[in-house]
């Protein structure tokens, strides 16, 4: 094989060269390498330079391997240089200096968490949970708990009434009590339930109301059952959730599906903010769903987790909970 006066051959050339640009990634070294082979004093100039010394002959064919080389090189730089900027990231999108961060992981919504505590706490007391549908039938969320189409007390829970075109008695659930039906009507007594889940009303927001927002039902229905026992569960209820020494309040409140009615409160800084609405389940809720009135007796509850957890953490607007604002959420 030709070789020059400097005794480099050009297939020993040609080896070390492609083996040398394999291992070549960054610019750096790409350009150390085009310096090193092809540049002014590099291997190949200096055997191109070197054919002088030979004779014509020699010289005819180790110029022509040369300049062979000289060209395939040149294009295998080329390929490789083009190969190693699609696989590098775009110019200062990486900084490898920079020291490692953490990934962020997600985390459970702060109504979740606290609809996680209010159930754990009635579990805890014998409570089973249960969930049921955000779109309701007319039946349940009004007419099994003693609210029939033009009674009064329609008007306050203002709702988002579902617009289906085979039946208009579907609606978005305004609380979770129709869920006290469903269960009485698929199971005989005993029953002691919590169900959370969203309700919606069609009303407008303010600091302590949401158009949705969660509620937590519970239901407890046996013989025997007083107010005694509302009483004693909701206030073993507020100690777990706010310490023995929150001041409760009861008053009396009117709730078609119960009979008496109360509703409760929370001290909040000097103010009593409402948590729920309870009572004693009405016999004609009852009587509705099958049950004995005359056996069976029970006590109802419904509570929003996010008043709870306002009134638990010093949250002074409802309307945070929804927001999506990060700086919120990732409070708790
Ligand atoms: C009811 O929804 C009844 N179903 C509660 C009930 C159940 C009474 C069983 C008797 C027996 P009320 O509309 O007051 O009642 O709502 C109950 C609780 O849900 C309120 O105390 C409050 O904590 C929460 N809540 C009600 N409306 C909103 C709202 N717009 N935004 C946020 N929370 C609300």
């Amino acid at each position: 094989m030709a070789e020059t006066q400097t005794g480099e051959s050009v297939v020993g050339l040609k080896d070390d060269a492609v083996a040398a640009l394999l291992v070549a990634e960054s610019s750096e070294q790409l350009e150390a390498w085009r310096v090193e082979f092809l540049g002014r004093k590099g291997r190949l100039t200096t055997v191109l330079r070197g054919l002088g010394s030979l004779d014509i002959e020699q010289r005819k064919v180790a110029g022509a391997a040369a300049n062979h080389l000289r060209v395939e090189l040149e294009t295998l730089f080329e390929e490789r240089q083009q190969q190693a900027i699609s696989t590098r990231a775009p110019a200062g999108s990486i900084d490898v200096t920079l020291p490692g961060r953490k990934s962020s992981l997600g985390g459970l919504h702060p109504s979740t968490q606290m609809i996680r505590e209010i159930t754990q706490a009635f579990n805890e007391m014998g409570f089973q949970t249960i969930e049921g549908p955000e779109i309701e039938l007319e039946r349940y969320n009004f007419d099994l708990l003693n609210i029939p189409a033009g009674h009064p007390a329609r008007d306050k829970w203002d709702t988002i009434w579902v617009d289906s075109e085979s039946r208009g008695d579907m609606l978005l659930r305004t609380h979770t009590s129709p869920m006290q039906a469903r269960v009485m009507e698929t199971s005989d007594p005993p029953v002691r339930v919590v169900v959370p889940g969203k309700c919606y009303r069609y009303e407008s927001t303010d600091a302590t109301h949401e158009w949705h927002f969660n509620q937590v039902e519970g239901l407890a229905v046996d013989e025997g059952i007083t107010f005694a026992d509302l009483k004693g569960t909701l206030y073993e209820f507020a100690r777990r959730i706010f310490g023995a020494s929150r001041k409760v309040r009861f008053r009396c409140d009117y709730f078609p599906f119960v009979e008496p009615g109360v509703d409760m409160s929370i001290d909040w800084n000097g103010n009593w903010i409402e948590i729920l609405g309870a009572g004693m389940v009405h016999p004609k809720v009852l009587e509705g769903v099958g049950y004995d009135s005359s056996k069976y007796t029970g006590f109802a509850f419904g509570m929003g987790p996010e008043r709870v957890s306002m009134l638990r953490n010093d949250i002074n607007d409802i309307r945070h909970f929804f927001a999506n604002d990060l700086r919120f959420l990732t409070q708790f």
